[in-house]
């Protein structure tokens, strides 16, 4: 760590990026670590592929994120967060692996360790956790937009104090953040409390769609375009979804498939599907994500599949026999 802030330090212009689909501790870690660094007078800039979820809009200076990068020699410095691989950040990654100095801060048990310097702690509930020390750390005061975001990205990554990851810390920074300035009540009517109408019918056939293996401990969830279409809702309004799957009794593994249009450039578009898993904390999730080529965290994992979607739920109800 003391590295990484002498490195901050006497760094020039700072690239902050995080994951595609950004969630709260993306934006939330993005927001606090760049906005610090801002207060020492960096020049920094934001960078996110997909655009930000509506119910994180919200938080300040989230406008200020930017789609799009160019030249990499502007940059001395990427800041990467809540990534277990660079290719995490999306198309630009080959952009950001040519800036000089990369600093990947990150709390997933399967990160790879890219880049000159990282900063992983995986009992850390959150990237933002990560984070909150390093400004604790570089002395820099903690306003109320810095709360917000760290207070933000340690809610929605512990799934509001419920999931396995929650711990003494969560509540003890979280208490701190309060103090700062950040309104519990305030994050939680944006986050949870604004569902449009179309989110609510995507929610009614998500749940709808639910299956259950054999033995009852694994459940699958499957959200298809046409789900979206007739809902007019778009893949970020899935987030949360699978814990209605996972938070069924017996349920040791719950998935969600996600299908998505891959554009192929000029050859069209194919399907392409995302499984999303979640265990209760005695299967390591994050093994089988690996396995498929993706990563994540022993209670929360995923992967990405290009196969026929019945091959897919057959690969994964064959996991139930193991439980
Ligand atoms: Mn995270």
């Amino acid at each position: 760590m003391d590295k990484i802030i002498q490195h901050l330090q006497q760094s020039g212009p700072i690239l902050i990026a995080s994951h595609i689909n950004p969630d709260g501790d993306a934006i939330g870690s993005s927001l606090a670590i760049g906005l610090a660094l801002e207060s020492l007078g960096k020049h920094v800039t934001f960078y996110t592929e997909s655009p930000i979820p509506a119910v994180y809009r919200f938080l300040p200076e989230s406008d200020r994120m930017v789609e799009e990068i160019n030249a990499e020699n502007q940059f001395q410095t990427a800041i990467i967060l809540d990534c277990g691989d660079i290719y995490r950040v999306g198309d630009a990654a080959s952009i950001i692996e040519k800036i000089p100095t990369v600093i990947n801060i990150d709390h997933h048990i399967t990160n790879t360790k890219f880049g000159n310097y990282s900063l992983i702690d995986t009992t850390a509930c959150a990237t933002a956790e990560i984070v909150y020390r390093l400004i604790k750390k570089m002395n820099v005061p903690i306003n109320n937009v810095i709360a917000i975001s760290i207070y933000t990205g340690i809610m929605t990554d512990t799934g509001s104090f419920r999931f396995s990851n929650t711990n003494k810390d969560s509540f003890a920074i979280c208490e701190e953040m309060i103090a700062l300035g950040a309104d519990p009540y305030l994050v939680a009517q944006y986050v949870y409390g604004t569902y449009s109408l179309g989110r609510i019918k995507l929610l009614n056939r998500a749940i709808d769609s639910i299956e259950i293996s054999k033995n009852g401990k694994l459940s699958v969830m499957t959200v298809t375009e046409e789900m979206f279409d007739e809902t007019n809702t778009k893949p970020d309004d899935v987030d949360g979804f699978i814990n209605y799957a996972k938070g069924i009794e017996d349920v040791k593994i719950a998935a969600l498939i996600l299908e998505q249009h891959k554009n192929n450039g000029n050859k069209g578009t194919s399907k392409t599907y995302h499984v999303s898993l979640r265990s209760d904390e005695t299967v390591d999730v994050g093994e089988i994500a690996t396995f498929y080529g993706g990563g994540g965290h022993s209670t929360a994992a995923g992967f990405s599949i290009e196969s026929p979607l019945a091959g897919i739920k057959s690969k994964i109800f064959n996991l139930a026999n193991k439980l």
